[in-house]
């Protein structure tokens, strides 16, 4: 177990990091999917009682991220936040203006209701409903592309690693199958969705802190 792995993928070397977060190198790029900024607000609001840390461990590990890969461009892909402005994105505000030599760029997802001018007030240089990159396409949802592989977030991709007798963890993935990969959800507050892997597709677990290639023998 590591906690990053090295993955080729259209001939693009990608870095997983168990932080939940891809690097591509060639573009100096982070993408990160599914943040929901400002959840754990809209369920105080709501008065659901939650820790008040939630935010910033995910801004805390997104720190890391940067520092730890020094990129010219994080690009967010969707559901950067939960709801309704609220003050959790004065956070992502001072974050962004922490890092003047990375730009922010949004993908929208179907969470990113706030408007356009709100989104840019925060230090978000630009916003897309789906960005081509060859040989990427990036999206929020899942899409298949004639010519471009899709990258995605917003399914919150899980899968149930089966062990020996009764044992089972179930953890966040990095899904890759032939035309789309699918990042697990940053946030660590934020369910999953159990997928059904093809016996072509490549998962891997974020154990703790670490990321496993989960077996095919493990898919049903
Ligand atoms: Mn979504």
């Amino acid at each position: 177990m590591e906690t990053h792995i090295e993955y080729v993928c259209q001939n693009q070397l990608l870095i997983l990091s168990a932080k939940r977060a891809i690097f591509w190198q060639a573009q100096r790029a982070l993408l990160v999917a599914d943040l929901h900024l400002g959840k754990a607000g809209h369920f105080r609001k709501a008065g659901i009682a939650l820790p008040a840390s939630i935010t910033p461990i995910d801004l805390l590990r997104l720190e890391d991220l940067i520092k730890e890969f020094q990129p010219a461009i994080c690009y967010f892909l969707g559901d950067l936040f939960h709801s309704d402005y609220n003050k959790e994105f004065l956070l992502l505000k001072d974050f962004i203006r922490k890092y003047t030599t990375v730009e922010f760029v949004l993908i929208k997802g179907n969470h990113d209701i706030v408007t356009d001018q709100q989104i840019k007030a925060l230090g978000i240089a630009a916003i897309y409903e789906s960005l081509d990159i060859p040989p990427f396409q990036f999206t929020h949802h899942p899409q298949i592309d004639d010519k471009l592989y899709n990258i995605a977030g917003h399914l919150h991709p899980g899968y149930t690693i089966r062990g020996v007798g009764r044992q089972s963890i179930s953890t966040p993935v990095f899904y890759f199958g032939q035309h789309q990969a699918i990042l697990p959800a940053f946030s660590v507050f934020s369910g999953k969705a159990f997928i059904q892997p093809k016996p072509e597709d490549i998962l891997f677990g974020i154990v703790e802190d670490q990321l496993i290639e989960i077996d095919k023998s493990n898919f049903e």
